[in-house]
């Protein structure tokens, strides 16, 4: 385990301007870090994780959508988010969830090993996380989508695992280049593409809105756990999707070469 982060379970201040809103962050607090070797506590609330490359924005965004400044470290460095960071948000209306910011890949300034050890450990994570129900793949608008992160999109479809395309740091283009980005990045990768500033706070509501219907509660159907939480990590990649739907065992050359993790 590492050093804790902040946490800030108070309501998040709120410029006087702003009415309350049902996606108001009403508590972010900091749960555990899991770095290779080490598991995640239990799950008790429905699951999103951000990954993408390394200084994509993901950390700044989690703290954009808890209100806080510092809930998540970010730097202008690569490589800051270092292990499986989980913390949970309460919102005004009553949603519970949790978070995962993972360390970024596409940043080589490790060893071989380390980064096939990390490369794993965030594999395990993505495939066997009983309660995670969508991965936010966070693209930069002025790059588009990289050769990892086609990767990592092939693999989540291969695993059933629900991606959320998402263009980050859309602050630093125009109205109009982000359009373009944006039409471009859906017609090339098929799925809905959002766009998001965690600078300013852009998409924001509407990023949120996407996610609070991923872990809205799921009916529940006989023998099964509803909110599909308290399965236990068995070692199956597929433990959380609907029975019929699971796909096979990833075999190698499915799977991301996500393994430049810092
Ligand atoms: N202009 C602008 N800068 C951003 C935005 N999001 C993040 N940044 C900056 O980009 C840098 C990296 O941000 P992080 O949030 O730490 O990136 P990360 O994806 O978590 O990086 P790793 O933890 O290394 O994987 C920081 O200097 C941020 O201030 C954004 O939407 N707009
Ligand atoms: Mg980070």
């Amino acid at each position: 385990m590492a050093a804790p982060h902040r946490s800030n379970a108070r309501p998040a201040p709120r410029p006087s301007k702003d009415k309350p809103g049902p996606l108001d962050c009403l508590e972010a607090i900091y749960l555990a870090e899991a770095r290779p070797g080490h598991a995640l506590p239990t799950p008790t609330q429905p699951e999103i994780a951000f990954a993408g490359r390394s200084n994509v924005g993901k950390s700044t965004l989690l703290n954009r959508l808890a209100q806080r400044r510092a809930l998540a470290r970010t730097s202008k460095t690569p490589g800051c988010t270092r292990g499986v960071v989980l913390f949970e948000l309460r919102l005004r209306d009553e949603t519970r969830l949790h978070i995962a910011d993972l360390p970024g890949y596409g940043f080589a300034d490790r060893s071989k090993g380390e980064r096939a050890a990390w490369g794993k450990h965030l594999e395990e994570y993505v495939a066997r996380r009983a309660s995670l129900r969508a991965v936010i793949v966070l693209i930069d608008v002025r790059r588009g989508p990289q050769p990892d992160d086609l990767q990592l999109l092939d693999w989540l479809r291969f695993i059933h695992r629900d991606p959320i395309v998402v263009l980050t740091k859309i602050d630093k283009l125009s109205r109009n280049e982000v359009g373009a980005a944006v039409a471009s990045a859906h017609r090339d990768l098929g799925v809905p593409v959002l766009a998001v500033s965690g600078e300013t706070g852009a998409g924001r509501e509407e990023l949120l809105q996407r996610i609070r219907a991923m872990v809205a509660p799921v009916e529940a159907q006989p023998g099964t756990d509803a909110e599909g939480v308290s399965a236990p990590v068995t070692g199956d990649p597929t433990v959380g999707h609907p029975p019929g739907t699971a796909p096979a065992q990833p075999d190698a050359l499915a799977r991301p070469n996500i393994s430049d993790h810092a």
